[in-house]
């Protein structure tokens, strides 16, 4: 209580910019109201399940407003998890047809209070794009995390179930206010341990903190668990004993946690063990799971990121494996699918196999974690990368098939619908390494929630929320964060380039990578092909041919190089040095000009951060202001590293307009990164 007052204290006597906030508090920044406010007003609730009496609780603490009535009300089954609100007479009448849906409208109606952007009336009515709305944590039980920039991981398995760690409710929180109401809480690269008796009573002590919160939980599970777990001979799908054996399992698992979700599933990929080791497709495996799970209604999310040692282009491999699979897999399997046929790349065309499988429900997995976008120290704002792939139409049943519509619900209205994304999230004290990585995590829940919310809208609300209202503030830092992800484009893998990363962590250039021994896909040189000719991956009939993986019109359109989108060209062409760009300009000229235009739109970010300084509180300041620094470095290393090494190539002179390189190419292939990542 007294520390409470002084806080009080100082905050009215300080400037807002001059008190240091360190991120923890993500956008749940409310203050709580006087004890005069909340006398004035009544918060009523018709319902005593927990979630409804913490909604309850979250505006009784912080809402300034007019009285409100909550209520949950059965005949509204078409609300779903969502709500409608509406005010008249002095009242806000907040109706949902389940508890969890008076909980996102307290968010809803806090995030307006806090915005002030609470008008006189008020008619809302949300439901949400999506049933499933789920983060995957990568998550080790030792407490790494594979692709984890933001310090290890938020489970403390040593001291669960007993210690329960402060930050997990705040974690669910966190969630509930943006909608997520799921998550996988360890790696695809799955531990059999995690079924283990002892792990699964941590995993309920998780799931007791989340559920008030609305927030399911699932596992990611290890094939070959039986065999791991208890000495089985094998974990042939076919066979009896290992579908009892899994069987058992799944009754355990929801003795213990009775709204569990259900299980994610990488099998036959990098190494993991799946039901092609006992040649069974991975149909066969999925079901398995999915008849243990049906009688508790939990789920199976089937990975189609297989990624193998094979002859074919890797763009092709999981269409090729899972599209004469279509038909064959029971109603609660759901085929998570990467946005992009490869690997999370800055930019990639959406993953062909959206829309081909029309009988199999699908869902989209994003990566929020910036593996490939660097880590927690580059700005990056993901919003339009994952809009980029949502809008993107498939063809899959004509016009106006898009990825959104193929994975909402639309294309199977019977079944679950559901959307993914790797967390970025550690126990940092600002949970995601970057103060504007946060922003990854926020706009992932809220399209989620509505995949129609533009990318502005999200960053704006976002702003408000984490930093200030103050127009002179959010202005420019939403033109900088709706710019930061093409920049990042521009300054790392320019028109359609992919996967020039240094081996293994991923973080910095390394188009010239070699390794003796090593698979041809794991070398940058498999994705760009600079020759003498010139640069990029021939997917078209006279290459790999993996235009023919989508839908007309889009093969002709990728597959011509006059029709194919500019930012996507050297992703489907072997496109000459000398070829004659929509600009006029030569493919070389063009690509030494996005590179450079990358670093000089880095170090506009920096100068539009640094003018801010007054209306910023200074912790978060300086913090991404060396972030910035160390992103404009990393800028100009990318842009040398690659316009110098193409140009060994193409043998012509990087334009005179454009910033000179200030590194020699020899010394930047010596540049070894010590950045090994988990397993
Ligand atoms: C790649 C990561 C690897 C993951 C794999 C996956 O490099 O660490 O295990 O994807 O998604 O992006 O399974």
């Amino acid at each position: 209580m007294f520390g409470v007052r002084i806080y009080t204290i100082l905050f009215l006597l300080l400037p807002l910019s001059a008190i240091s906030e360190d991120g923890s508090q993500l956008w749940l920044r409310y203050r709580p109201v006087s004890a005069e406010v909340a006398k004035s007003r009544t918060i009523h609730v018709n319902n005593k399940h927990e979630t409804a009496l913490l909604a309850r609780q979250e505006l009784d603490t912080y809402w300034k407003g007019s009285s409100i009535e909550l209520k949950v009300q059965k005949k509204e089954a078409k609300l779903k998890q969502g709500y409608r609100i509406d005010s008249s007479g002095g009242t806000i009448r907040v109706i949902a047809f389940q508890p969890v849906g008076l909980l996102y409208a307290a968010y809803h109606l806090l995030r307006l209070q806090e915005m002030t952007m609470l008008g006189d009336e008020l008619r809302v009515e949300e439901i949400p794009s999506y049933d499933v709305r789920i983060l995957n944590h990568w998550d080790n039980l030792d407490g790494t995390i594979e692709r984890g920039y933001a310090g290890r991981s938020l489970w403390k398995w040593a001291e669960l179930p007993h210690t329960i760690s402060p930050r997990y409710a705040a974690y669910a929180r966190a969630n509930a206010a943006i909608g997520i109401n799921a998550t996988v809480l360890n790696n695809v690269n799955a531990s059999p341990q995690i079924l283990d008796a002892v792990y699964l009573e941590k995993v309920k002590a998780l799931a007791d903190v989340f559920r008030p919160y609305g927030i399911r939980v699932y596992l990611s599970v290890n094939f070959s668990s039986p065999v791991v777990l208890d000495g089985m001979a094998d974990a042939d799908p076919a066979r009896k004993e290992v579908q009892d054996w899994w069987k058992k399992k799944v009754k355990q698992v929801y003795a213990l946690v009775p709204d569990f979700g259900g299980f994610l599933v990488k099998a036959n990929s990098e190494g993991q063990p799946g039901p092609q080791d006992y040649g069974r497709t991975h149909a066969q495996g999925a079901n398995m799971l999915a008849d243990a799970l049906k009688p508790y209604g939990g789920l199976v999310m089937w990975r189609a990121f297989v990624y193998n040692p094979t002859s074919e282009d890797r763009a092709k491999q999981a269409y090729l494996e899972f599209v004469p699979l279509d038909g064959q897999f029971r109603d609660n399997v759901i085929l998570q699918i990467k946005n992009g046929p490869i690997d999370f790349q800055p930019r990639e065309p959406f993953n062909p196999l959206f829309g081909a499988m029309q009988k199999t429900p699908q869902m989209l997995e994003f990566q929020i974690t910036q593996e490939y976008l660097g880590f927690s120290n580059h700005l990056a704002y993901l919003a339009p990368l994952f809009k980029e792939t949502l809008d993107s139409d498939t063809y899959g049943r004509g016009v106006g098939s898009t990825v959104a519509r193929v994975t909402d619900g639309t294309w199977h209205p019977s079944g679950i619908s559901a959307i993914a994304a790797v967390a970025n999230i550690g126990e940092d004290s600002n949970w995601t390494g970057h103060h504007f990585a946060q922003a990854n995590w926020y706009a992932f829940g809220r399209l989620a929630w509505k995949h129609q919310l533009s990318s502005e809208q999200i960053a704006q609300e976002w702003l408000k929320l984490t930093f200030s209202n103050d127009e002179q503030f959010v202005r420019p830092v939403t033109e900088m964060m709706m710019d930061s992800r093409e920049a990042l484009v521009n300054y790392m893998m320019p028109l359609g380039l992919h996967h020039i990363f240094a081996f293994d962590h991923h973080y910095g250039p390394e188009p010239w990578g070699d390794r003796k021994g090593g698979r041809p896909d794991w070398m940058p040189w498999y994705y760009h092909n600079a020759d003498s000719i010139g640069v990029g991956f021939d997917r078209t009939a006279t290459g790999s041919n993996a235009v023919a993986q989508y839908r007309p019109p889009l093969d002709k359109r990728y597959g011509d190089l006059v029709s194919c989108p500019e930012n996507l060209l050297l992703w489907f062409h072997h496109v000459p040095w000398d070829y004659r760009m929509r600009s006029g300009q030569t493919l070389w000229d063009e690509l030494c000009g996005r590179y450079d235009s990358g670093v000089q739109q880095a170090r506009e970010f920096q100068k539009v951060w640094d003018r801010l300084e007054n209306k910023v509180d200074p912790q978060r300041f300086n913090e991404v202001q060396s972030k910035l620094k160390i992103q404009t470095k990393d800028a100009v290393w990318w842009k040398d590293a690659c316009l110098l090494y193409f140009q060994t190539f193409s043998k012509m002179r990087i334009p005179e307009h454009i910033e000179r390189p200030v590194h020699e190419l020899e010394d930047l292939k010596r540049i070894k990164l010590n950045m090994k990542h988990h397993n």
